[in-house]
């Protein structure tokens, strides 16, 4: 029996067959590549070119410098600013594309996108003050297209969206000096100011990161997760399945793997039509399968309930299941191993991207002109390689049910319908115990740690201490393969409290909220929770905690720091990045929470990680001066409505409706 490398028993059992066939993962590099503790801890200086230094020693906070006289709080603090940087630029970037898609749209350029959700249009029209009654479709696409576009350039001002923040959330970034300008400038300043002999003060630079952070979150991702919506649809909830077990033997198997949404939309929609089924049939399988993987996945699951293989660490398994006939990726999250590992079977890595190539992989050019036609010749490369399958592989059958596509919308909308959609349901099941708190668990899954393992426990932990938990990214994918996105499975475990809420619904305790980028959403869903009134007036002093326990993109790090900078207390696991500065630390934590009611730490016991979480949360309850949270003890305020009788309501107030 060989160690346990994944929580997920499919994933153990693939890499337990790798082992065998000595084909190598990242679980066996994990283990050989032991991290580095001097960068590891954020004591390595590499900005320049008189060090690299390494600050260590037992007193290194206090008696050592880099050459230049760089103390090692400095050095810390610029690397953590970097990493958000890094972070913000991935989502960024994304979301400038999707921009770039609805101007093309909106000017009539290309004729595979349309706009599809014309509601979520003027929703976001209305946040910018532009108007749209009367007028036509794609000049207020236009309008809005081009003024999001300001959020990455503009030079002066402030980001769009922080008016979306409650006021007293803004009054906070406006005293510390950190509403962000634009995202390019907010990223720009933070390599200048980390850059050799500029910035020297440690929590200036980070005051500055935080801004930065502010710019991925309140900006750059919120534009995605809109855009995405306006585009292809705001999610609501869908049945899908997760897991290897989602390949078919007979059949074509297409993976979409990364994170941008436009291609694969495309490729979601040519695997139906007749001539491409045809095609697969005339190289002898029975049809086309659609899967994906990491956030691409999570995309085209939120919308179209395409299934999911898993998160990161499942991508290089999923080849190895000898059943993927095209992996088709984008940008992020991407092994560039899996172009050797696919070389051991018959699997065709193809890129997608001008902005992200692999050595060994086929390239073929996204262009959002001529979508569906790039869409078809991928699908149509798949096909070709069908015949070339062999039966080498691990062919694992395990998936399970799962339910996701729970936006921001359709909470406030499963809270009272169409007309009475509020946040108050959600705010009176807390206020009176029923729900103890909420938790966003996000961010990676990591080879690290028993994978997926960290995220399995503390969601199932959370749920049956009746906090309700909302899900992105990997973390999604982590609870999906677990079969805890299906009500019957998760309400199992859930508290009594939480039990009795989701029940009322209909919902799972633990919500899919979508990708990476879709964090954004819990901070829409935490803004209006504050406007609802009876809990906090800020986002700060909700009793909400955000996780990310088996984190491992800089991209966690920018959204841990916008979290916490908008006031939510953040738990990464693993070992803290700036463990080196006591300084750099305390700011973080201590500091941090002073003046934004949010906090930073690094924990990588799971069990404190829950204790520290809990504790958060009972802590703003009693701030709050809400019921102490006693299992099984509610108040009496009325129990939420239930989707019989929000019917009844919106079928008497729109009788076509027909929901
Ligand atoms: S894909 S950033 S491993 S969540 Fe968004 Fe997953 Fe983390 Fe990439």
């Amino acid at each position: 029996m060989s160690k346990i490398r994944s929580a997920n028993k499919a994933s153990q059992k693939i890499i337990e067959w790798g082992v065998d066939q000595k084909i190598q993962t990242c679980f066996d590099r994990a283990e050989k590549m032991k991290p580095c503790p001097i960068g590891g801890s954020g004591a390595c200086c590499k900005m320049c070119h008189v060090g690299p230094c390494r600050l260590v020693g037992k007193n290194a906070e206090e008696e050592v410098t880099g050459v230049c006289g760089a103390t090692l709080s400095t050095v810390a603090a610029r690397n953590l600013a970097r990493m958000v940087a890094g972070g913000t630029s991935a989502h960024s970037d994304h979301a400038r594309d999707m921009a770039f898609t609805l101007l093309a749209v909106a000017n009539g350029e290309t004729k595979d996108f349309q706009i599809t959700d014309v509601r979520k249009l003027y929703r976001v029209a209305g946040y910018l003050n532009i108007e749209f009654e009367g007028r036509p479709v794609n000049d207020v696409a236009r309008d809005v297209a081009t003024t999001l576009l300001e959020d990455f350039g503009r030079q002066k001002g402030e980001i769009n969206f922080a008016s979306r923040a409650p006021k007293k959330t803004i009054e906070r970034w406006k005293k510390w000096g950190i509403l962000p300008r634009a995202i390019d400038r907010e990223v720009v300043e933070t390599m200048h100011r980390t850059t050799m002999g500029v910035d020297h003060d440690p929590d200036h630079i980070l005051l500055h990161a935080l801004r930065t952070s502010l710019a991925d979150g309140w900006a750059g991702s919120m534009i995605s997760t809109d855009i995405t919506d306006i585009l292809f649809g705001t999610p609501t909830p869908v049945k899908a399945e997760a897991s290897f077990g989602i390949f078919k033997e007979d059949e074509v198997n297409i993976v979409v793997h990364g994170h941008e949404p436009t291609l694969s939309e495309k490729i979601v929609d040519v695997v139906s039509e007749p001539e491409m089924i045809a095609y697969a049939k005339s190289k002898g399988a029975k049809g086309i399968n659609l899967g994906g993987m990491c956030c691409t996945a999570n995309e085209v699951l939120m919308r179209h309930g395409i299934p999911t293989a898993g998160g990161f660490t499942n991508q290089e398994l999923g080849v190895m299941t000898g059943l993927i006939d095209a992996l088709s990726v984008d940008v992020q999250c991407i092994m560039p191993a899996i172009t050797e590992l696919a070389k051991k079977f018959h699997t065709k890595i193809i890129t997608t991207s001008e902005k992200a190539k692999i050595q060994g992989a086929i390239h073929v050019q996204y262009d959002e002109h001529r979508a569906k036609e790039v869409a078809r010749e991928i699908v149509r490369m798949a096909c070709d390689n069908y015949p070339n399958r062999t039966t080498k592989g691990s062919h694992v059958t395990d998936k399970f049910p799962m339910i996701a596509g729970f936006s921001h919308e359709y909470i406030e909308y499963m809270q009272g319908g169409k007309y009475r959609g509020s946040f108050r349901p959600l705010n009176d099941a807390i206020m009176a115990g029923r729900i103890r708190g909420v938790v966003g668990l996000a961010g990676c899954d990591n080879p690290r740690v028993t994978a997926q393992g960290i995220h399995r426990f503390i969601a199932t932990e959370l749920i049956k201490n009746d906090v309700l938990v909302v899900s992105t990214g990997c973390g999604s994918a982590a609870c999906g393969t677990a079969g805890y996105l299906a009500p019957e499975m998760a309400l199992e475990n859930a508290g009594p409290g939480l039990r009795e809420v989701c029940e009322a619904i209909g919902i799972p305790p633990i919500l899919h909220l979508g990708a990476c980028v879709d964090n954004s959403r819990i901070l829409t869903i935490a803004s209006a929770m504050a406007a609802e009134g009876g809990l906090s007036d800020e986002i700060g002093g909700m009793p909400a905690v955000g996780i990310a326990p088996e984190w491992m993109s800089e991209k966690a790090v920018a959204i841990g720091c916008y979290f916490a900078a908008s006031g939510v207390p953040v738990i990464f696991g693993g070992e803290s990045p700036v463990s080196a500065s006591k300084e750099v630390t305390r700011i973080m934590t201590e500091v941090w929470f002073e003046r934004f009611k949010g906090a930073f730490h690094f924990e990588p016991d799971p069990e404190k990680i829950l204790a520290l979480a809990l504790d958060y949360i009972d802590k703003a309850r009693e701030a709050l001066k809400l019921k102490k949270y006693e299992p099984g003890k509610f108040g009496t305020e009325k129990v939420l409505m239930d989707m019989a009788a929000r019917r009844e309501i919106e079928k008497a107030a729109r009788p076509h409706l027909g929901f």
